[in-house]
């Protein structure tokens, strides 16, 4: 096999319909943000998981590289291919099927490609939660969400995609099959093959199928906006609420007064509640398994001790889940309002939860002597100590050659920053091209070395996302 006959022999595999070439293939060649186009040499989408292993056998004889991809919402710039014109995508969007729901083991294995909205459906149609929940819900994919190993909004209750899931099937570099679709929660046979391959950013093997951790559903879930007159009133909510609510606090999210300024730009339907009067506003979310009084007394129990703390200045309860619903969509769409406000720079990092209000002030501080009138777009999952910690360029300012010019040297500052308070630069969602070379920076060279041996180990010919996450290294074959 060689490049020029691998797209025939892909033909063969998965049917001609389902291998694109050209111009088919430019919705799959940029990156959600816009930042990149790359150049396939075709993208191909296979059914099932022997397809899938039929392609990298196909691919892994021509020498050609490949590119896993889901939904194509990852931020990072990880799913998209190089400029060559020489790498494949799987796109693994064709692989939906619901395997199985087994209601007492409370769990469901799925394929790679369900949209995870879909199987958030699935699992309550069943009458369970699948909890995993995030802004691109509607259009990203199960396999995605694993391979980068995803939050979101519940992870403060029900951890990251990692913890809800019990077991993969993979399809390794070489075509074979690792399957472990068990559903086990517990195994102890050695090494834990599962969590290496979450979050390795399609770089180990490309993720067929998982057996994924339902839920009971709550029987009451509320939600309240709180205004907050500082960060450290919000870290001091957000420990009162630990407190209050227990294992009922299943979200706690975190917005700046310049994001939601943003929102209120674009999307003034939305209706922002206090930002005007305020420099931080709080998403609150209880799950509660009684019923809705006891979570509204719950809840108000709270927030009138956080206001007779004087770390709440004012706050509403949703009054049903219309209301709620518009809350959270608020919340979500800080992320689209900066991408209509324009070009932007992202940083998704995480510091100990008492470190954020210290890293917060330090690090705006030497932002705005980098590059003065920037402005801080700060917002995001506070109860996992995790910020996006984001920087649209000065009001009025020509945005593209803002980020151009100073880029490199806000990340640089950020995360210099974010590494003198002990935190990290990734803290959901990934490396991927975007931050592989601040990597090296920030990660222990023992650790970054087991990573390579890890990667030679499973992929010798780099064969499955090069150059994402770990840089390639001289004599890695594959294009
Ligand atoms: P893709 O973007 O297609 O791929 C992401 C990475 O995974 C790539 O490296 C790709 O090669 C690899 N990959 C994809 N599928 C497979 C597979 N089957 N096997 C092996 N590798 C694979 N992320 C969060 O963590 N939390 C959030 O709250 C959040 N909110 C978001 C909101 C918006 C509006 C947007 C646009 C993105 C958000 N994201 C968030 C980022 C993104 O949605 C997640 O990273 C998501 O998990 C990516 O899933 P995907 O299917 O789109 O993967
Ligand atoms: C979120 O929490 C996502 O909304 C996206 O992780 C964050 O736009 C971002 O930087
Ligand atoms: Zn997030």
């Amino acid at each position: 096999m060689t490049p020029d006959n691998l797209i025939p022999a892909l033909r063969d595999i998965v049917g001609a319909a389902n291998v694109l070439t050209d111009d088919d293939c430019a919705e799959y060649e940029s990156d959600w943000r816009q930042r990149v186009r790359g150049k396939a040499l075709c993208v191909v989408r296979p059914g099932c998981t022997a397809d899938v292993a039929a392609v990298v056998r196909a691919c892994a004889q021509a020498g050609v590289s490949i590119v896993p991809q889901g939904g194509n919402t990852g931020l990072v710039e990880g799913s998209v291919p190089d400029a060559s014109g020489e790498q494949v995508i799987m796109s693994l969007r064709r692989m939906q099927t619901v395997r199985a729901i087994d209601a007492a083991n409370m769990t469901m294995t799925v394929d790679a490609g369900g949209v995870l909205q879909s199987l958030q459906d699935v699992a309550s149609e069943a009458g369970m939660l699948f909890p995993l929940s995030l802004g691109a819900e509607g259009s990203c994919t199960i396999g995605g969400n694993l391979a980068t190993n995803a939050g979101g909004t519940q992870v403060l209750r029900y951890g990251n995609a990692r913890e809800l899931c019990l077991g993969l099937e993979v399809v390794l570099a070489d075509g074979q099959v690792w399957e472990n679709l068990q559903g086990l929660r517990k195994d102890n046979t050695g090494y834990d093959l599962r969590n290496l391959f979450i979050g390795s950013e399609g770089t180990l093997g490309i993720i067929t199928a998982a057996t994924l951790r339902l839920y009971p559903q709550p029987a009451a879930q509320l939600t309240a906006w709180a205004a907050v007159p500082s960060l450290q009133a919000a870290t001091a909510l957000l420990a009162l609420s630990h407190r209050h609510l227990s294992a009922a606090l299943t979200g706690f999210e975190v917005m700046s007064q310049e994001g939601l300024r943003l929102v209120d730009t674009h999307y003034p339907h939305l209706r922002v509640p206090m930002w005007r009067e305020t420099m931080w506003c709080v998403l609150l979310e209880a799950s509660d398994s009684e019923s809705e009084a006891h979570a509204r007394a719950q809840f108000e129990h709270l927030l009138e001790t956080a206001m007779e703390d004087g770390i709440v200045t004012d706050a509403i309860i949703a009054e049903n889940i219309r209301q709620a619903h518009d809350l959270w969509h608020i919340r979500e769409s800080i992320t689209l309002a900066q991408a209509a406000e324009g070009p932007n720079i992202k940083h998704d990092v995480s510091v100990p939860i008492s470190r954020i209000p210290e890293f917060v002030a330090q690090t705006d501080a030497r932002l705005q002597a980098l590059a003065p009138g920037l402005r801080l777009i700060n917002f995001g999952h506070l109860g996992d100590g995790n910020l996006h910690y984001n920087v649209q360029p000065p009001a009025g300012a020509d945005g593209a050659a803002f980020v151009a010019a100073h880029e490199a040297a806000i990340g640089d500052a950020v995360y210099q920053s974010v590494h003198h308070f002990g935190g990290s630069i990734s803290a959901e969602h990934g490396i991927g091209a975007l931050k592989r070379d601040h990597l090296p920076h920030y990660k222990a060279p023992v650790a970054l070395q087991l990573m390579q041996t890890i990667k030679q180990a499973l992929d010798p010919q780099c064969l499955l996302n090069p150059g994402r996450v770990l840089e390639r290294r001289p004599g890695q074959m594959a294009r």
